[in-house]
Parts: C-alpha cells; structure tokens; sequence
C-alpha cells in the first residue's frame, strides 16, 4: 500500500493505493473552512483587506495533516501494511523558519500535535501562497536586473505568486525577521521535512515554481538567488528529482499506525503531480486541471522557455519537463458567480446552459473576480460585454464557462497548437456541461476519470516508484484509465475559432 497526501488552497486530500488490488482502498479529506474555523481561513487563507494579499497559517497545513491521517487510521484503513509516502501541494507558498527547525523535527513528541511541536520554529507566522499578487515591485526590480534571462533560466518571466519575488519582499520589508529566517520551504519541502523528521529536499517541479532554479543545469541559479536576497543560497532545501527519497518517516507518525523508518519520496507541487496521477507524463497528453485555479498542462520533450507571458516551465517528477498556464480564477470565479447568480453548482441550470446556443450570441466576459495571472491582471473586476440582466441564467452560465474554456485554449497556444485529447480533473470536472464546452472549445475528445483527486493519487503513485515498486507506465494502465469520454460537436469549430479571435481582442481592451 502507498500513501499520497495533496495539500491544497482548501483543504487536504489523503489516499491509499493497493498495489496487490490496482485500486485506491481508501480516501480522507479535511477542509480547512469547515474542519478547523478557529483559523479564520474559511477559503483556505486569511482574509485581508488589501485584495493582492493572501497569506495562510501553516499552522492549520499541520494540524490539516494530523487530522487527515487520524481520520484514516479511524477508517480502519491497514495503516501497517504501508510502505512509503510521498506528497504533493499547491505551488509557489513559503515556509520562513529559525534555527530550532531542525531540532524539533528530529524530537517530534507524539503526545502533541505537529502544530504545538513546530510552532516555536516559524520565523514568520504567516506564509504568503500562490493566490498572493503583492510583488509586482520585486518582480519589475528582477527584470530591470536580468531582463528576459529570468524567463530563459528559471522557466517563467518573474511572477508575483513565485516564491522567489516572495521571498524578496520579505527580506526587504522585514529585514530582521529574514534575518531570524535559517530555512525558506516551499509548502511541499515543509510538510516533507515533518514526515521525515528532517529538513527535505525540493523536487524540479515544485523547485521550478520560484524563479530562482536554473532549468538548464537543474541548480539553483546563483546570480539570481543572490540579487533575490542575501545569503539565500543557505536558507534553501536542495534541488533533487522527483523520485528521490527524501529520509524514513519520522517515529511521530506511528501514532496513526504507521510503521517508523518508512521511505518517504521527496513531495512535489499539485500540478506536477497531477500530471502523474493522470498518467500523463509522456508528451503529447494534455490535462486540463478545473481546481480553485484552473491549470492547462502538458509534458515538453525538452526545455524551452514559455512563450506566453502566464506560462510557467516546471520539472515533471518522471523526468525531463512540463509546461502549465495557470488561471487564478476557476472554481473560486465559477463559485462567486454562482452565487451572483443564484445556481447551485450541482444544479440543472448548470447542465442547462448547454440548451442555450454555442456561442451565446457573442456573449462574453472577463471573469476576474480575483486577481488575475493569466493574462496578468492586478485590479479584480469583472468585465461582461453584455448586460447579464436581460441574458438567462443559462445563457449567463454559458458565457462563464465558455470565457474560462476560451481563455484556456488562447493562452494555451504556446505548449500545442491543438490537442486531439485531454485530460480534465479536479472538482469542476464533474460539470456536464462545462465538459461539453471544454470538447467544443478545443474541438478534443475529452477524457474524465471518476476519481478527481489526481494530485493524491499522484503522490502515491510516485510514492510506489520512488520506493523501487513499480514504473509510472505499469502504474498507469492500473490507476489511471479514464472512465468516460466527451466528444467534441464538430459542428461548432467553426464558432469558436471566431471566438477565439474576439476575445482576444476584447481581453486586450477590457482589461
Ligand atoms: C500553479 C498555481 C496553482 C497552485 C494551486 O502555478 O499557482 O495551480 O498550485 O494549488
């Protein structure tokens, strides 16, 4: 058995593949909103008013991971018969921790929870994450300094969710408490280290997400890192690959059943590990990941930087690298509108909107409920060349998801020209009817697999290979296989290629 652990924005996903059995035997979850509200973080971050920012306590990640494993040890899951454990989470939060990290690690008392053992060790009580849009002034000081080698070294043009920019901000707006600050993890290396009681390695795809990794040479990029803040270089995790075994679990986690000594691999980001969970990490596959933030990915046959300026070049955990495009405003854009207006997500209105024309009559808007990455957008508004009013809401839900699929396919560009099928996961893809406009869009049979946790099964997935188990190909035809498929309407092509022009162009001005 293998376990897989998916922190994400809003809560934390646990699974147990069987090997013996080609099945996932058990799954837990934990939301941060609804499990833990003396966080105040009913979104998964605390609330602030200044809409660019948007930290989290790491705190509540702890206590997430205490809680989902005693929720499956509960279960009555065969918690002994584990044998390794990887992870993943969402990409690009930081971690700032002292000098007792390490010592508290290596002494995790188990009649406390890992949040009373670990707090001591934060040198910063919040972690900014990947929702957070306050760096705009370290980004603009990196490209003065490096101009287009940020793109060309590290994979990405300097981006405000990175943790490098982030990281930048900190040390120059809290001088002392950088100071105080002997390690920077990424949320995935953070709660890798509490597993293996010790501080861990970064993986290349999660290590990529921070504008201060070479992709060429798969270092840390020296000039870079150093211009980010002084002595940096010291505070960071080492850069491994993705099947690396960070160190053996930590005699702590035997409280949940586990046995002590256990290999844990190196933790990823959510979306390189999504890409595994999907079995699509060879090139040629496309996924389309409908999550808080919707993500279009693909595996590259080689480094190339991206070639759109919301695109982002990270390290695939099975070798070699992967492109993404990632939307700050999915589900959580897809959930405000709802509520503007009125439908229920599981609601037939949400199905209805495909009896409504394709196309909407030219009917469009810019969903920037949230700030946005890509397009890059700073100032949340949203944009409509319609007046939602006199439209029904079908027709209102149309414009929404054909705008997000739209806006997928446009900024997509870079990493295919058209993809004949894809991949969709993550919790909107149980929409029927935002299913059928992604096939549309993207004239692409669509492939869904019942499970949508595929960053979970991803980790244990690469737990199972790290530990020397089993190839990502044999664990693919076993947990990967899509249970249904979408067909594109051929008849719309023609539809959308001109939609695809007229927003563009209404993006450019609209926004
Ligand atoms: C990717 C990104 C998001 C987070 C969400 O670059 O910022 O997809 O990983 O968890």
């Amino acid at each position: 058995m293998y376990l897989g652990f998916d922190v994400g924005t809003q809560g934390i996903r646990a699974i147990l593949t069987s090997l013996d059995e080609g099945k996932i035997v058990a799954s837990e979850s934990v939301s941060f909103g609804r499990d833990f509200a003396l966080y105040m973080s009913p979104g998964g971050f605390l609330p602030n008013k200044n809409v660019l920012i948007r930290h989290a306590d790491p705190l509540m990640w702890l206590d997430g991971l205490d809680l989902v494993l005693k929720r499956l040890a509960s279960s009555g899951a065969d918690m002994a018969s584990v044998r390794s454990i990887s992870g993943s989470a969402q990409q690009h939060g930081t971690v700032y921790l002292n000098e007792s990290f390490g010592k508290a690690l290596a002494e995790l008392n188990r009649d406390k929870r890992l949040s009373e053992n670990i707090s001591c060790s934060l040198s910063r009580s919040t972690s900014p994450i990947w929702m957070d849009h306050s760096t705009s002034d370290e980004c603009a000081m990196l490209l003065a300094e490096f101009g287009s080698e940020v793109r060309t070294r590290t994979g990405s043009a300097p981006t405000e969710r990175f943790a490098g920019p982030q990281i930048m901000k900190f040390a120059r707006t809290e001088a002392a408490k950088y100071e105080e600050t002997a390690h920077v993890h990424l949320v995935s290396s953070f709660l890798c280290s509490v597993l293996s009681g010790a501080n861990a390695p970064v993986d290349f795809g999660d290590g990529a997400g921070m504008n201060l990794l070479n992709l060429e040479t798969l270092q840390w990029d020296a000039d870079i890192v150093e211009f980010t803040a002084k002595n940096l270089t010291g505070k960071l995790p080492e850069a491994v690959p993705g099947s690396t075994i960070a160190g053996r679990l930590s005699p702590y986690f035997t409280k949940y059943g586990l046995k002590a000594d256990l290999p844990v691999i190196v933790w990823t980001g959510d979306n390189p590990s999504s890409l595994i969970g999907c079995g699509a990490f060879n090139p040629g596959s496309c996924i389309i990941s409908l999550g808080t933030s919707d993500v279009v990915s693909a595996a590259m046959s080689e480094y190339a930087p991206p070639q759109d300026s919301g695109g982002n070049v990270f390290g695939n955990p099975a070798g070699g690298y992967m492109g993404i495009s990632c939307f700050t405003n999915g589900s959580s854009a897809r959930n405000k509108a709802f509520e503007e207006l009125e439908v229920g997500f599981d609601f037939a209105d949400n199905e209805a909107c495909l009896t409504t024309v394709p196309g909407n009559n030219g009917k469009l808007m810019l969903p920037y409920y949230f700030a946005e990455s890509t397009p890059p957008v700073d100032k949340p508004g949203v944009v409509r060349n319609y007046d939602p009013t006199s439209a029904t809401r079908a027709e209102n839900v149309r414009a929404l998801f054909e705008s997000q699929a739209v806006t997928m396919r446009l900024h997509s560009k870079w990493l295919s020209e058209g993809f004949e099928s894809l991949r969709i996961t993550g919790g909107a893809s149980r929409s029927a009817g935002f299913r059928q406009i992604i096939a549309n869009v993207f004239q692409a049979h669509v492939l869904i697999s019942e499970n949508p946790d595929t960053a979970a099964l991803g980790a244990a997935l690469r737990a199972c290979e790290g530990a020397g188990d089993a190839d990502f190909s044999e664990l693919t035809e076993v947990f990967c296989k899509p249970d249904c498929t979408v067909e594109p309407d051929r008849a719309t092509a023609p539809v959308y290629d001109a939609m695809l022009e007229k927003y563009e162009v209404f993006e450019k001005s609209g926004n």
